[in-house]
């Protein structure tokens, strides 16, 4: 058995008994929030159910679905299915309104998200032999926490460097002879900048595997920094309401795709209209059940997450379903004059152009009248020219590209090397400026 297994007796286990483990852990926590959390036993009530009616795992589509309104209006400790006093932990996420969103976890939760990190971060070939450099905050955001506990549950070294200070983590993976770096992929973009403006040798350097993850990576940002920091660039998701990182991450032998730790969450994938389940393969919005939480036990959590799920074999050797990457979400999309955009979509186009940087941001605004989309474009230095007629050309050049792709034509604006703000942690690209009256 190769070592990149943590838990191989659950990472390869036949689809029968993966089916079976989940319908026994559904039970257990179907009845667990049902005994513990008054806000699930009123939803139950109101659909006349008991958890004994829960006999199969198709049954779990007469549960009610839960999202980030459940959490806001029971805020902060009504899902919490445990005494307070019992509780090792919070963290939070920042809701779209308003406050965050608030999950606990006890012992037993801290536990199995460690697992489940170290299960996920071993599937990319992260061993005990491994340095890992830590580059998201320690802080309520569950990213840096999250992976530290992962990282050091598979006995590698942590440097717990957290977020910010690019030059300092560049004196990092010098001196300490970092291997791994965890982060966005938009900080490690940065990082690749600053090292190269700063003479930072990346090819020489000891780092070899980056953990990326709490925002979208497009192939194309994935192949760029992998060129530029000479590293192997592997995507993990995740989300708060779960817990954070450790629901999927890629293996090395399925890049476009991220196993899903099912012995841990049940996923369904549903039509975000109508909320009726989709079969196996179609896109469509990612719902997930916890199958053993204590403290917070999550049924039926809608994502907005898009995304198609398979359960065929992996050349890994793993049978856990897998996931294709996150693009988009539900509530991503813009609406620009009646065609549905995602941001995503710029960046796959600005990924293929020549001289164009992967930073970028859309502005959309209706001062006009007429919903205008502005796309702020940044160039690479040997793009810049004195001519304006050859600035000119490649702007129109990018306008052509974006509106064969969006079918809207936006305005674009070149914007010079550097010009475009930097994020340390998930980077900000759209900006809607419409009044919503
Ligand atoms: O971003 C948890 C996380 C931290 C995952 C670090 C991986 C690494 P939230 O802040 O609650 O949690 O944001 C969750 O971010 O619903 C997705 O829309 C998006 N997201 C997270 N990871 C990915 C990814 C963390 N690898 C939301 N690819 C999710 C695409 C991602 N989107």
């Amino acid at each position: 058995m190769s070592s990149d297994f943590f838990a191989p007796e659950i990472e390869t286990a036949s689809r029968e008994r993966i089916r079976a483990i989940q319908l026994e852990k559904l039970k257990n926590q179907v009845a667990w929030a049902y005994d513990r959390v008054p806000w699930y036993k009123a939803r139950f009530q109101e659909r006349g159910l008991k958890p004994a009616d829960i006999q199969s795992l198709a049954d779990i589509a007469r549960l009610p679905f839960t999202d980030k309104q459940v959490l806001r209006d029971t805020y902060p400790y009504g899902l919490c299915a445990i005494p307070l006093d019992d509780v090792l932990r919070l963290h939070s996420s920042s809701g779209t309104t308003g406050k965050p969103i608030v999950i606990g976890f006890n012992q037993h939760d801290l536990d199995i998200w460690s697992d489940c990190v170290a299960r996920m971060v071993a599937m990319v070939g992260v061993t005990r032999a491994d340095r890992v450099q830590m580059a998201f905050g320690y802080g309520m955001f569950t990213g840096g926490f999250g992976l530290h506990y992962g990282c050091e549950k598979l006995g590698c070294m942590m440097v717990p460097a957290g977020s910010g200070n690019t030059e300092r983590h560049l004196m990092m993976i010098e001196d300490y002879k970092t291997t791994v770096l965890i982060s966005t992929p938009s900080y490690a973009l940065h990082m690749c900048e600053v090292g190269e403006a700063c003479g930072f040798d990346w090819q020489a350097s000891s780092l070899r595997v980056g953990l990326f993850g709490g925002e979208p990576c497009t192939p194309g940002l994935k192949r760029e920094i992998e060129s530029r920091m000479h590293i192997v660039c592997t995507d993990n998701y995740g989300l708060t309401e779960l817990s954070g990182p450790g629901v999927g991450g890629e293996c090395l032998h399925s890049r476009e795709h991220n196993h899903i730790a099912e012995d841990q969450f049940l996923w369904e994938i549903i039509d975000p209209r109508t909320g009726e389940p989709l079969p196996e393969g179609s896109e469509g919005e990612l719902v997930l059940s916890t199958l053993d939480r204590q403290a917070f036990p999550m049924l039926r959590y809608r994502t907005h997450d898009l995304t198609a799920i398979t359960t065929e074999p992996c050349a890994c050797g793993r049978t856990h379903a897998r996931m294709t990457k996150v693009r988009a979400r539900t509530d991503d999309m813009l609406i620009v004059r009646g065609t549905n955009i995602f941001p995503t979509q710029v960046e796959d186009v600005l990924s293929v152009i020549q001289g164009v940087t992967p930073h970028y941001r859309i502005v959309i605004d209706n001062e006009t009248g007429l919903d205008r989309m502005t796309v702020m474009v940044e160039l690479k230095p040997e793009a810049i020219s004195d001519s304006f007629e050859e600035m000119d050309r490649f702007r129109h050049h990018v306008v052509d590209r974006l509106r064969q792709t969006l079918l809207v034509t936006p305005v674009v604006k070149l914007i010079e090397p550097n010009g475009i703000e930097r994020s340390f942690g998930k980077s900000k690209h759209v900006e809607d400026r419409r009044s919503k009256l």
